[in-house]
This record gives structure tokens, C-alpha cells and sequence, in this order.
């Protein structure tokens, strides 16, 4: 990305009319899925999900004074169709809140395979709410920041946050339902935990259905969505008293189980949505293969086949070592606990 010199915008001092933010993916060890507002992007359920260190998003947006378009490119290339209509109704929603209707030059960069249900979407968002709010002028905290990344990726209410975060769904019935639900970092003892993830990717192509549609699909018509959703909330409780105790196998199980009952809704809705693949099987038999030799070891799968093995950090090479063992001409990538969003400062670092 070139420097240019700073965009100036008139009458509205807050707006730095051109900003970056880098932000990081996240997994969730107790599942979002499933809303019960789409257009404010409000979920049924709470999770509590993991910032990742690796895969950062970097975004870069600048006020284009004069533009009758916005222009939004990924990787260089320009985003069309669906993907980029969902960039404008986002920066639409940022432009009527600062009450400045100019549009923007977004230039994103992902170090993540895109579509392939591992959390693009996540960082995505929350570089993009990040960078968005700085160059408009928002001025919104973190709390904020979280409420807006999540009207455009649910998943991204979290990446605003380092290590471990649960995102709130917010009461039913709330008088402004929008901040009822927003997300917050947790105080975990993450030494004590030492928690990584071996990341198996069995397919980095993009899905065949995305989240969005599956999700709509599984709460209209899944028997098990109802309680998969009960469920889930006394995973939450149990979650959090495992993270508090520093106990890793009791984070693991309530992770696994809770993503394999997220996966049985989907299963069990019309037509069924089938995330996983013989690939994905073959490394959750790795997994419990190296359970049975003591090693703790637990799977988590999202809206694709690849696993996420939750370990710990001084077992990740162990269970690494497994898991490429399953995953044929897969790859394998290990990850720790990550940083929340940050701005860039104006500077040539803006090209990072
Ligand atoms: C999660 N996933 O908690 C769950 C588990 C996938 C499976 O959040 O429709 O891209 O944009 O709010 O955030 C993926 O869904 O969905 C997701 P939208 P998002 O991480």
C-alpha cells in the first residue's frame, strides 16, 4: 500500500479520514450458532471463544472525498458481489453513525485462507470495525467497537479482544437490544492453562454453504437446535469454572462436546448442512488416539472440515506431530493465545 498524505476532513475533527488495524482470528470453545436477529446480528446464545497469534487481518481505510463508490479490495483483488455488498452496508451503517456520508478506499490483507471456516470473518470484521471507526470518527471504546465488529460478522464481537472473550447475546425484550449484546474480555489464568491449538487444515478451499445460510437453516429447521441452544448455556457455566480451576481436560471436553452437538443440529436440519469430511474424521480419531496415550488432547470444528486440537502449549509438538500425521497433504499450524484489534499509528507502518 502506497503513503499518501493524511485525508483531510472538514468540520469533523474526530475523523482521522485514514487508519489500519490489525486484528486476529478466534475459536470458539462454547459455539455461536444460530440468531435470533439478523439484521442487528443478535444470537440466541452466548459463547466464549479463544484471539488466536496467528492469521492477523490488516485493514486500511481511507475517506475518498469525491468518490460516488466505495472501493474495496482483499488481497489486491477488488471484492464484488455478495462480500462487497456486505463491506458497504457495514461502512453505510459507520457513515450514518458519524454523520459524514463520504465514501472509502478499503484495502484489506488476510494471512488466512478465506471462506474455509477458519474465522476470516472474525478478524475480518474487527479490522474493519476498528479501522472504520478510527478514519469516520466514532470514537468508540472497546466495548463499542465489539457491538459494531459484530453487526458484521458475529464471530467478530470477539476478535476485538486478546486471549479468552465471551460475547454476550443480550436479553430478549432489552430496550435498545443492539448494546445488550456485545463482547468482553475474561481474566483467566492463561499460564496456568497454558492452552494452544495444532490448527489441521484438511480443505483450505471455500465452503459450499456458507455460515450465514446455514446457521438461518439450522434454527428453521432442526429439531436439536432447541437443545443443542439449552445445552450450550450450562457449557458456558462449565467453561467458565474449568477456565477459572486452570483444568484443561475439563476445557477440552466441554469444547468437543460442544462443538459436535453444534455440528449434530446441523446434521439433523433440512437439507442436512455437512461441514465434515472423511479428512475431518480421520484427524478426530488422531485426537482420541492420543488421548488414550495420556495425551490431553481435545477437538473443535466450525463452519468447515479443518480441526482446531486444543492442547497444551508444551504438548503442542507432540499433538502436531500427530495430527500431520492424519491430515495427508493437509497443513498443520500451531497457534497460542493472541492479541486483541489494534490501530496502526500514521506512519509508514501503515504498509505493514
Ligand atoms: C463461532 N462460527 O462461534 C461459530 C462456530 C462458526 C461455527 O461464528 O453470520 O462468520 O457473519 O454472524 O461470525 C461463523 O459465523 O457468522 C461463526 P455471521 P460468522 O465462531
Amino acid at each position: 500500500m502506497a503513503v499518501e498524505q493524511p485525508v483531510a476532513v472538514p468540520d469533523h475533527p474526530a475523523a482521522a479520514g485514514d487508519a489500519t488495524a490489525v486484528a486476529h482470528p478466534n475459536i470458539a470453545l462454547v459455539k455461536y450458532w444460530g440468531k435470533r436477529d439478523e439484521r442487528l446480528v443478535l444470537p440466541w446464545t452466548d459463547s466464549l471463544s479463544l484471539t488466536l497469534d496467528v492469521f492477523p487481518t490488516t485493514t486500511r481505510v481511507r475517506l475518498a472525498p469525491g468518490a460516488a463508490h466505495d472501493a474495496v479490495a482483499l488481497d489486491g483483488v477488488p471484492l464484488e458481489g455478495e462480500p462487497l455488498r456486505r463491506v458497504v452496508a457495514f461502512l453505510d451503517l459507520v457513515r450514518e453513525r458519524a454523520g459524514l456520508p463520504l465514501r472509502a478506499v478499503v484495502e484489506t490483507r488476510n494471512t488466512v485462507p478465506t471462506g474455509a471456516g477458519l474465522a476470516s470473518s472474525a478478524s475480518g470484521f474487527a479490522a474493519l470495525a476498528t479501522a472504520a471507526s478510527a478514519a469516520y470518527g466514532l470514537g468508540l471504546d472497546a466495548t463499542g467497537l465489539s457491538r459494531l465488529a459484530r453487526r458484521g460478522s458475529g464471530s467478530a464481537s470477539r476478535s476485538v479482544f486478546g486471549g479468552f472473550a465471551l460475547w454476550h447475546a443480550g436479553q430478549p425484550g432489552h430496550a435498545d437490544p443492539d448494546l445488550g449484546s456485545y463482547a468482553e474480555p475474561l481474566t483467566v489464568p492463561v499460564r496456568a492453562l497454558d492452552p494452544a491449538l495444532v490448527v489441521a487444515v484438511v480443505d483450505a478451499g471455500p465452503k459450499a454453504v456458507s455460515s450465514r445460510e446455514a446457521m438461518r437453516r439450522t434454527v428453521d429447521t432442526s429439531p436439536l437446535y432447541r437443545p443443542w441452544a439449552a445445552s450450550s448455556q450450562a457449557d458456558l457455566i462449565g467453561m467458565r469454572d474449568a477456565l477459572n480451576r486452570a483444568d484443561l481436560d475439563a476445557v477440552g471436553e466441554i469444547a468437543e462436546r460442544n462443538a459436535l452437538g453444534m455440528h449434530a443440529t446441523m446434521l439433523a436440519a433440512r437439507p442436512a448442512v455437512r461441514y465434515l469430511s472423511a479428512a475431518t474424521l480421520t484427524v478426530l480419531d488422531a485426537v482420541q488416539e492420543l488421548r488414550g496415550a495420556g495425551v490431553a488432547a481435545y477437538a473443535t470444528m466450525d463452519a468447515g472440515p479443518n480441526v482446531k486440537v486444543l492442547c497444551r502449549g508444551a504438548e503442542a509438538e507432540r499433538v502436531a506431530a500427530a495430527v500431520r500425521g492424519a491430515v495427508g497433504d493437509g497443513a498443520v499450524h500451531l497457534a497460542g493465545p493472541g492479541p486483541g484489534v489494534r490501530l496502526l499509528g500514521p506512519s509508514p507502518d501503515a504498509d505493514a
